[in-house]
């Protein structure tokens, strides 16, 4: 008898009927892989696949990007403009000009009532670059409200505010070719295997080739964690006491960089007076990690020749987010880890553009990371521009966390929703729902209309989405890669840039601010002002972009006039020494006293609430909920639950139970097992109208990012299954 495949029918791959394959890169995650689509004889999208020569994905895909072409004919797209005079009225379609009129309109009367900053406008990090800049330019130099965010408050805002702290900019100084040269990696609330999977296959493959430590410092046993050497189940919401107990190790040890400290940092005598404090028997008190291990970890980190630190949102969203990001960078500028192959502290970016927003939205500023703060950048930039440079404010407006409380206090009266959804991805939905109510005008551009936030819309903007579209994103390593479009948005839908030159138009009768109309010409102007700063993007075009598969930056216009190859990876920020960006040129060591502020479980509430992701969702499943390969993996809300609780309570697997937190409750399904320890669940939220009922989301105090990861919640039986059920399915309404 004869076992094996030689029996079997070889496997055969579907022909799809493919005749042309058009060049994109992934519009989910910020890992950045490029994309083929391939297109059959009607020209429809009919597969995807990676592209070999691209440094980044090497022919690779995860679940979501090999499955992205669905999105094109999914269920729920905005078709045709639509509008109402209340959010509670049925929507009725509109043509795009009185749409349109009516934006403009509603901004100049609210404006003109209430003040200037009285209308916001909430952006993303899920746009091309091009649309950043000049949605930045309308509201910049012609709408003029300060309140003007990015969800990337949600999501980046701490990392964005560690940074500047530390290094004086913002810009993540290593690459993912890091791996390939480290020899000791920490990450810090980063389940890279489920959120990242391509750079998590990078790390993967360096660490075949050539064996390091790798730590995971994580609540949950995520699957990073079970692929690390040492795994840290931290305490939540204390990463920072961990930090400064490692740094007592290696301060009081002597394992310190000296020479670094003393030719690149200032701050040294503050940091040892308070890491002082935090020896590794009073620390694990607090942070829930034994005082040998936190020697062991200190002593690994600091005697590897170069050592690494990732992080995500384990660090971001909490309310020492920032704290958390200037700890890591203290661990790696005493230990001379900056800025040297295999010796950097990368943060790893959410959305496939969240840095293009960063660099180019001025959301927090003026484009590439110029300062309303700075009378130049403000003077260089109007002049730029046409516009008055008093017509700038001279300094940052609200964040997005802050506009919606201002809403609630009822000093905001309208609102501009683009490409976010507040209403499931802000804490404490119940205060949301009730701010979204008070507006008088709010206008909602999503490429799908059944976003939950499009319910209190009184203007609905169809946009395509992805490769519908033309222009760039930047990934975690600084790569600028390319999207064209691959099809058309479907029915009357526009990709975004059209409605800003629009809106533009609308704003600019006498024309004196320029706005060129292609994205192709748009990344020439960005990369005309681009010219001697950090991020120079000014040898680069979109040719060059889509012939490389994506190029670091910075590449210059000198290097290109050279003909200096583009860097294929590899390229670091701060290799030169004293080159940071404070006047001075040395980074700051920062010192970061605890501050015990969090919702923690007690005899009431004693489950910590932990919230995050999965690999076949994405966010409010806008998009994966719709794909049927993505969305079987997980259609109905659950938590993580342990299995010693579990029989404790007489939960068994699969029985509904509900969660309730001092905010709401929400009915999830109970998944027992042992990722999370007896006094924690973890609750994926992408759900409809489920995670952030519960959430509190107390806010971090100098990036307004929300904590949350740290609720406390909970949990009671449901005698009623079928009941249960109902209910459960009832919330998840779509
Ligand atoms: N499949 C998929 N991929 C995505 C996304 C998606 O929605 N789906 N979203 C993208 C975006 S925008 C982002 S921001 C990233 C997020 O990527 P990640 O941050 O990797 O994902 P999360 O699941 O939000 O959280 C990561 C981990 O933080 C841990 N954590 C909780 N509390 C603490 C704590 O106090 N300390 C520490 N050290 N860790 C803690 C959680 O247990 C969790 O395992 O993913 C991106 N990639
Ligand atoms: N409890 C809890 N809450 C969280 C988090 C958490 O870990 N736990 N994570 C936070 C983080 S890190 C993030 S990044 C946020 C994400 O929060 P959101 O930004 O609200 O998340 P998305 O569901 O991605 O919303 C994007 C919206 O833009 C639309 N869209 C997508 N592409 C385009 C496009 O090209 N054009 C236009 N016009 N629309 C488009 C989508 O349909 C969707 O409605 O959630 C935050 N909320
Ligand atoms: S890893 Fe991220 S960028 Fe790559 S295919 Fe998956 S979702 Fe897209
Ligand atoms: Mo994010």
């Amino acid at each position: 008898m004869l076992f094996g495949r030689s029996h079997k029918n070889p496997v055969k791959i579907a022909d799809k009927g493919v005749v042309e394959w058009k060049y994109a890169v992934c519009g989910y995650c910020s890992t950045g892989c490029s994309i083929e689509v391939g297109l059959n004889a009607e020209g429809r999208p009919v597969t995807s696949r990676g592209v070999a020569d691209a440094d980044v994905n090497r022919g690779k895909l995860c679940l979501k990007g090999i499955f992205e072409h669905e999105l094109f004919d999914s269920a729920g797209r905005g078709t045709v403009p639509l509008m109402r005079d209340h959010w509670h009225d049925e929507w009725a379609t509109t043509d795009w000009d009185t749409a349109l009129d009516r934006l403009h309109d509603e901004i100049r009367r609210i404006q003109g009532q209430y003040g200037r900053d009285s209308f916001a406008i909430i952006s993303t990090g899920q746009m091309l670059t091009e649309e950043f800049y000049t949605l930045g330019k309308l509201t910049r130099g012609l709408i003029g409200t300060n309140n003007y965010d990015g969800n990337t408050t949600l999501c980046m805002a701490s990392a964005v505010s560690g940074y500047k702290r530390s290094f004086g900019s913002d810009g993540p100084p290593g690459c993912y070719e890091d791996f390939e040269h480290t020899d000791c990696l920490i990450a810090w609330g980063s389940n890279l295997p489920e959120q990242h999977p391509i750079i998590y296959w990078r790390l993967k493959e360096a660490m075949e080739k050539r064996r390091f430590p790798l730590i995971v410092v994580d609540p949950r046993v995520t699957m990073l964690a079970q692929f690390a050497d040492i795994h840290l189940p931290i305490t939540p919401g204390t990463d920072v006491v961990l930090q400064n107990a490692l740094m007592h190790v290696i301060l009081a040890e002597g394992l310190e960089d000296r020479d670094y400290i003393e030719a690149n940092t200032t701050g040294i005598d503050e940091l040892r007076a308070e890491v002082a404090k935090y020896d590794p028997t009073t620390a694990s008190r607090i942070c829930g990690i034994d005082e040998d291990t936190i020697r062991l970890v200190a002593r690994t980190f600091a005697r590897a020749p170069a050592a690494m630190q990732i992080w995500t949102m384990g660090i971001n969203q909490s309310t020492h987010g920032s704290d958390g990001v200037v700890g890591i960078n203290n661990l790696s500028l005493i230990t001379g880890n900056i800025g040297k192959p295999g010796g950097t502290s990368l943060s790893i970016t959410g959305q496939c553009n969240a840095m293009g927003t960063r660099e180019w939205s001025s959301c927090s500023g003026l484009p590439n990371y110029r300062l309303l703060e700075n009378p130049e950048d403000r003077k260089e930039i109007a002049e730029f521009w046409g516009i008055d440079e008093e017509f700038f404010p001279k300094k940052r407006g609200l964040f997005q966390t802050d506009i919606y409380h201002a809403i609630e206090a009822g000093q905001i009266k309208g609102l501009w929703l683009i490409a976010t959804n507040p209403m499931s991805s802000l804490p404490n939905s119940a205060r949301v729902r009730k701010a979204m109510e008070k507006l008088e005008f709010c206008c909602v551009q999503d490429c799908y209309q059944d976003s939950e936030s499009a319910q209190y819309a009184h203007v609905f903007l169809p946009a395509g989405t992805w490769a519908e579209k033309e222009g760039v994103m930047t990934n975690t390593e600084r790569r600028i890669n390319v999207v064209k479009p691959v099809t058309q948005p479907p029915g009357e839908a526009k990709p975004d840039l059209w409605i800003f030159n629009q809106v533009a138009k609308r704003f600019n009768s006498d024309g004196k601010v320029k706005f060129p109309e292609t994205a192709p010409e748009i990344f020439l102007e960005m990369a005309s002002i681009s010219k001697g700063r950090l991020a120079d993007i000014s040898g680069m075009n979109h040719e060059l972009l889509e012939e490389k598969r994506g190029v670091q930056w910075p590449y210059t216009e000198e290097q290109a006039k050279k003909g200096e190859e583009p860097p294929r990876g590899g390229k670091r920020l701060y290799t030169e020494p004293r080159t940071f960006r404070h006047p001075d040129g040395r980074a700051r060591l920062i010192p970061l006293p605890f501050i015990d502020n969090n919702e923690v479980p007690d005899e009431k509430y004693p489950i910590w609430l932990n919230t995050g992701r999965l690999i076949e969702h994405w966010h409010g499943r806008t998009k994966t909920g719709k794909i049927g390969n993505n969305n079987k993996y997980s259609p109905i809300p659950f938590i993580e639950i342990n299995p010693d609780l579990c029989a404790e309570m007489g939960i068994r697997r699969g029985d509904y139970v509900r969660l309730v937190s001092r905010r709401s409750d929400a009915i999830v399904m109970a998944q027992p097992t042992q990722r999370v320890p007896r006094n924690m669940v973890f609750l994926p939220f992408h759900f409809h109208d489920c995670a952030n009922r519960l959430t509190l989301g107390l806010l971090d105090p100098h990036s307004r990012q929300p904590a949350y990861k740290q609720s406390a919640v909970r949990i009671e039986i449901l005698e009623d299954q079928i009941e249960a059920a109902r209910l459960s399915k009832e919330m998840r309404a779509f």
